[in-house]
């Protein structure tokens, strides 16, 4: 594997959402058999072809690290988790269409891992409001993915749907909903493939820009395919 040719997207929810389902879908086209509990954290990688279709196109590995816990761990907990956090490119956040309380807590697992998860007293409590600010100047790309949209009776779809896109809107984020369970949600061609696919090309556009907006001194795409210059940095 090339240098410099992956970026890291972490995939982050409440035990139990699909994470483990749908990072097997997104980087293996197929339905997770037998989900297991998922230890620690685990990685696995999505082949994406960038600006597909253009004369820029190029193969990237996505990394989706799923890094599991509880986001109601002891500090000691979430500080051991942080080291998964670090140069991350994207995040996908994922909950469970029928639980509304998973579709809470990713205000404060994006905070966590956006380093934010400050003040006890700040904005995780406030009974599901929060402050719309420590979202604003986030530069790093979010996906909203709910899942099990097959548990969700025909009678509540827009309900739940209505709920869940100002939740995306929230985190200034696209949204997908599918059932992890039925490859078809994530077709060829399909809105979401098209979502997705758009997502990773951010994620790949953005990954030398820093939280705060600055460009990292030296990475940019013009110096990496004009000259030699990156040759011997290995990201590894
Ligand atoms: N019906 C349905 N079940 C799902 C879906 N996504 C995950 N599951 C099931 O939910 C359980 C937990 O999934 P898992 O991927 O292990 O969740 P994780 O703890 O977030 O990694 C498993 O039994 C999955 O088969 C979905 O979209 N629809
Ligand atoms: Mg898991």
């Amino acid at each position: 594997m090339a240098a410099l040719d992956r970026v890291k997207v972490l995939v982050l929810g409440d035990s139990g959402v699909g994470k483990s389902s749908l990072v097997h879908l997104l980087c293996h086209n197929q339905v997770l058999g037998n989900p297991s509990w998922t230890v620690g954290c685990s990685v696995d990688v999505r082949i994406h072809d960038y600006k597909e279709g253009t004369p820029e196109e190029k193969t990237y590995y996505i990394e989706l690290w799923d890094v599991g816990g509880s986001v109601g761990s002891a500090t000691s907990v979430k500080s051991t988790r942080a080291v998964f956090y670090n140069l991350l490119n994207g995040i996908i956040l994922v909950h469970d269409l029928t639980n509304k309380k998973s579709s809470q807590n990713l205000y404060r697992w994006s905070l966590e891992a956006l380093n934010r998860d400050v003040a006890p007293t700040g904005v995780l409590v406030t009974n599901g409001d929060y402050d719309h600010e420590q979202f604003g100047d986030n530069q790093i790309p979010l996906l909203v993915i709910g899942t099990k949209l097959d548990q969700i009776p025909e009678t509540k779809r827009n309900e739940v749907l209505t709920r869940t896109a100002f939740l995306a809107e929230d985190f200034n984020a696209e949204e997908i909903n599918l059932d992890c369970t039925n490859p078809r949600y994530l077709a060829a061609g399909s809105s979401n493939a098209v979502k997705l696919s758009r997502f990773f090309d951010k994620v790949i556009e953005k990954r030398y820009v820093l939280r705060d907006g600055t460009q990292i001194p030296g990475f940019s795409e013009r110096k990496r395919f004009g000259g030699g210059t990156l040759k011997s940095l290995h990201y590894d």
